[in-house]
């Protein structure tokens, strides 16, 4: 339940948030596989309530567990996970098991929310399945985090056997299908103990779908928790780590705060478990999420989106470039203001992305991960693969530069001057090509180049009226 079963030679899930199944499939095989992406989290797939103007979040309040939403049915989902892992792009679904829908109406398969008396028919659940009676206000009484609903959402008991045989038919149903793992919502809400009981049950991956005989699902786990300690008194990410993976919402908070000015970069020389984060190989780490991006969940202010273009992508870098973490992309739809769902027609169905001739996305969708200076870092970090942090320079202040062993070179200058300076790369002998500014394209560079000397040192410079304040190089980009 640790392991994203990553093609080899390759890393990083990338969000393709409300997106839809056929648009994912033709994703992974047009862009994510060339790419050297590893995988993708999908929206919620189960039945939704249809709520007024179609928020995004309705999409967080199930009626049924049917694969039935605006991002396709069942039979689209099945499509979606073969034509992705044949080309080795792995499918993580996230799933919302600790509630059902807390407004009243129906769902996209037309069942229906009775939540007046607790009853969701087409599962079946009743009022008996429920914990009833109380709302969440208290975070530090974890019971009442636990037990109590989560903003009106009516509250699953997983500690009842019949709940947590619908929610493993359902979590199995989507393993059987295809998927590699899970990303399981509102994780704080659940018991640990119930949760373990349901994961043991899961079944292994589905081997037709190239998966070797006994793996597990991959598992990450939502659980918002910024400032907890191992033996705190409110609820820990540590309950959760023995049991799968968990969101480091702290890597989001302060990788925000490094690139938006709020903290200096020389203190990133230990950035990792060091800083109060998970063990690397627990941490699913991002810069920003569907939640977070828009002020809901957690982070405030410190968050960075991609309204923020020019420390985004700096604070993108550093996350594929610094060797801590599973790495996750958000690819977003623009919006105004948070409530609002993504590009739809007047019957509400959600209108592809269109790609123009650069390659970005259009029709309302913003698709960061189809940003040159984040895609060059997905092929940076599969180049630099397990090769250690060397080479450290900084100048006590926001400009830093390290390389990845021999194999790849990154500075950052987040000064408000220029920067000007001579730098021992680690790399061999040659020129090289920013990824950042350009690419490699056969002999030549779209970007600015570096020459590195016999004695691998190397001169950049980087003015503070550059388009990006990072440049990077890998051997995988030499001319
Ligand atoms: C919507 C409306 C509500 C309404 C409710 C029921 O906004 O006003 O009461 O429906 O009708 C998403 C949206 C919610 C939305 C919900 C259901 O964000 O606004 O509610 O869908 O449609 C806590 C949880 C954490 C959760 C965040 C958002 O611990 O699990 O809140 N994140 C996940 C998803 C969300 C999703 C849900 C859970 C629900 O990623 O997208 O909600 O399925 C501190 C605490 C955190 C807490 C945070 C915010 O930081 O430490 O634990 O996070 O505050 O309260
Ligand atoms: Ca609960």
């Amino acid at each position: 339940q640790f392991d994203p079963h990553w093609k080899e030679g390759r890393n990083t899930i990338v969000h393709l948030f409300e997106w839809k199944f056929r648009d994912i499939a033709e994703e992974c095989e047009k862009f994510l596989a060339p790419r050297g992406f590893a995988g993708v989290q999908v929206s919620p797939v189960t039945e939704n309530v249809i709520i007024k103007n179609r928020p995004w979040w309705e999409r967080y309040q199930p009626v049924s567990y049917i694969i039935e939403s605006r991002s396709g049915n069942e039979s689209e989902f099945a499509e979606m996970t073969r034509r992705c892992n044949a080309v080795g792009i792995r499918i993580y679904p996230d799933v919302v098991i600790n509630h059902m829908s807390g407004a009243r109406g129906y769902g996209l398969a037309g069942s229906e929310a009775k939540t007046e008396i607790f009853s969701f028919p087409a599962v079946p659940y009743s009022n008996l399945d429920f914990n009833t009676g109380c709302s969440i206000n208290n975070y530090d009484n974890a019971i009442e985090v636990r037990n109590c609903a989560l903003s009106g959402l009516p509250d699953l008991n997983q500690g009842k056997e019949y709940v947590r045989d619908k929610i493993v038919e359902y979590l199995n149903r989507l393993i059987d299908l295809g998927s590699a793992g899970l990303r399981v919502d509102a994780c704080k809400h659940m018991w640990p103990g119930d949760l373990e009981i349901i994961y043991k049950r899961l079944h292994n991956l589905n081997t037709s779908h190239g998966f070797p005989e006994n793996a597990r699902p991959f598992l990450t786990q939502e659980v918002i928790d910024l400032d907890s300690h191992p033996n705190g008194r409110t609820i820990s990410k540590y309950e959760y780590i023995g049991l799968g993976t968990v969101t480091e919402f702290k890597f989001s908070a302060e990788i925000g705060k490094l690139f938006n000015g709020k903290n200096q970069l020389q203190w990133t020389r230990n950035f990792g478990s060091d800083w109060g984060m998970l063990p690397s190989d627990r941490a699913l780490t991002f810069v920003d999420n569907h939640d977070n991006q828009r002020g809901h969940g957690a982070g405030g202010a410190d968050i960075l989106t991609y309204k923020n273009p020019r420390p985004y992508k700096m604070a993108t870098a550093f996350h594929l470039a610094w060797p801590y973490g599973i790495s996750r992309i958000m690819s977003s739809f623009a919006f105004d203001n948070t409530d609002e769902g993504p590009p739809m027609d007047d019957k509400g169905d959600i209108i592809s992305p269109k790609i123009n001739e650069e390659g970005a996305c259009t029709n309302g969708w913003v698709c960061e991960h189809r940003w040159r200076q984040i895609y060059n870092m997905v092929e940076f970090k599969n180049v630099v693969k397990d090769t250690p942090v060397a080479n450290w320079w900084d100048n006590t202040k926001n400009q830093i530069a390290f390389s990845r062993g021999n194999r790849g070179f990154i500075v950052f200058n987040g000064d408000n001057f220029d920067m000007n300076e001579w730098f021992t790369t680690g790399l061999p002998a040659g020129i090289y090509c920013d990824v950042i500014s350009g690419s490699k394209n056969g002999t030549s560079c779209t970007g600015k180049s570096m020459t590195v000397f016999d004695d691998s040192r190397a001169f950049v410079s980087i003015a503070n009226s550059d388009e990006d304040g990072v440049r990077a190089y890998h051997i995988g980009a030499k001319l």
